[in-house]
């Protein structure tokens, strides 16, 4: 817990930081119970293993986002992830149901790297250069709910990291450009995968006056990447690679293609959360498979699998993903709808559910 959770902890009401942690699993279940049907927990892949083992049901951003759309008896969605994921669910919801964060102070730093203001600036100084019609703004779901209506607004679309590729072709078919926010390295690797040659690619650093782009570069670029990456994904290293080869001989080496590419290029296998599970489950027994990414996911994948050599390239955990606590938990649940109800403004709500609509249409 740091410091900012500790504050927020003492918060709570003391009955609720007296509980042990069977107590307060026992209290969860209850409430469970008594709500039945009206109320649903959503957990984020990368939560630790006590809050995933009382959701009921468990995904990447895009399964709970399909999910939301299906849960129609449901009154209460507390959704137990970042901001972007518990906002995304609020803008595919239904009017009358109520999106819950148990830690509404968990944030994803990826996606503050592009805001609102930076982005449109940026927009304004490429329209200077480039037919702006004909740029289609790709933001990937990591972002925030205004990035997402500017990407709606603009005929633009959402991806996640199973479908960034799908989502670049999809725009290209419609326009000559994209703007790729925020993630450089997903829009990097997913360039890579597409055969998109890197003089076709700009990257633009919100930083640097004109985002440190030549004109003629900007104008050459079929892809412009913005400057952002993921803290927790940009932790592994090529040389962490070549140690895993030397220490487990014969391995399988799996990221997440938010790592960086010079990691992505020496792995043998890239892909997003879901991709990454359904590789572990598909391996043979006796595999060993060394992963790049959030470690509550690697670490429960090992626990289900074992009879498979599961490990981690290195320790990387998600301290946002971690602020979700059995206590924050059972203090929504027990003040359900009254606390903690996540809300997303109506003008945003409606561009940013063009934009993940078109995502949710290209499969
Ligand atoms: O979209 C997600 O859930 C994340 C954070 C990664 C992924 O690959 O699915």
């Amino acid at each position: 817990m740091n410091l900012d959770d500790r504050w927020v902890a003492l918060l709570l009401p003391s009955e609720i930081r007296d509980l042990t942690q069977e107590q307060l699993i026992q209290k969860i279940r209850e409430i469970k119970t008594r709500q039945g049907e009206r109320l649903a927990i959503l957990a984020h892949h990368y939560q630790k293993d006590e809050i995933v083992a009382l959701a009921d049901h468990k995904g990447d951003s895009l399964a709970l986002a399909r999910l939301t759309l299906k849960l129609k008896k449901t009154e209460f969605i507390v959704f137990c992830g970042v901001e972007f994921m518990v906002e995304t669910a609020a803008i595919l919801s239904r009017p009358e149901q109520k999106l819950i964060s148990p830690a509404p102070n968990a944030g994803c730093p990826l996606a503050d790297m592009a805001s609102a203001e930076d982005v449109l600036a940026a927009w304004e100084e490429m329209a200077k250069i480039v037919n702006i019609k004909k740029v289609i703004p790709i933001a990937y779901i990591n972002s925030s709910s205004e990035i997402k209506a500017f990407c709606g607004e603009r005929e633009g679309i959402i991806c996640t990291s199973s479908n960034a590729g799908k989502a670049i072709k999809w725009a290209l078919g419609k326009g000559e450009r994209v703007l790729f926010l925020p993630d450089e390295n997903l829009g990097r690797n997913t360039c890579n995968a597409l055969r998109i040659p890197r003089e076709k690619t700009a990257v633009w650093n919100p930083e640097l006056p004109g985002g440190g782009c030549e004109r003629d570069e900007l104008k050459a670029a079929t892809v412009i990447l913005w400057k952002g990456f993921c803290n927790i994904h940009t932790e592994f290293t090529s040389q962490q690679i070549r140690m895993a080869r030397e220490n487990y001989p014969g391995c399988n080496i799996i990221v997440h293609p938010e790592c960086q590419e010079e990691v992505v290029n020496v792995a043998d296998a890239v892909g997003s959360t879901s991709y990454i599970i359904t590789y572990v489950e598909e391996a043979l027994p006796g595999s060993v498979i060394v992963i790049g990414t959030e470690i509550n996911l690697i670490r429960r994948l090992a626990k289900e699998h074992p009879d498979k050599t599961i490990v981690e390239l290195s320790v990387s955990e998600c301290p946002d993903m971690a602020r979700v606590n059995l206590r924050n938990l059972y203090w929504v649940l027990q003040n359900l709808g009254e606390v903690n109800v996540i809300k997303v403004d109506d003008r945003i709500k409606k561009s940013a559910r063009h934009a993940l609509d078109r995502m949710l249409a290209i499969k």
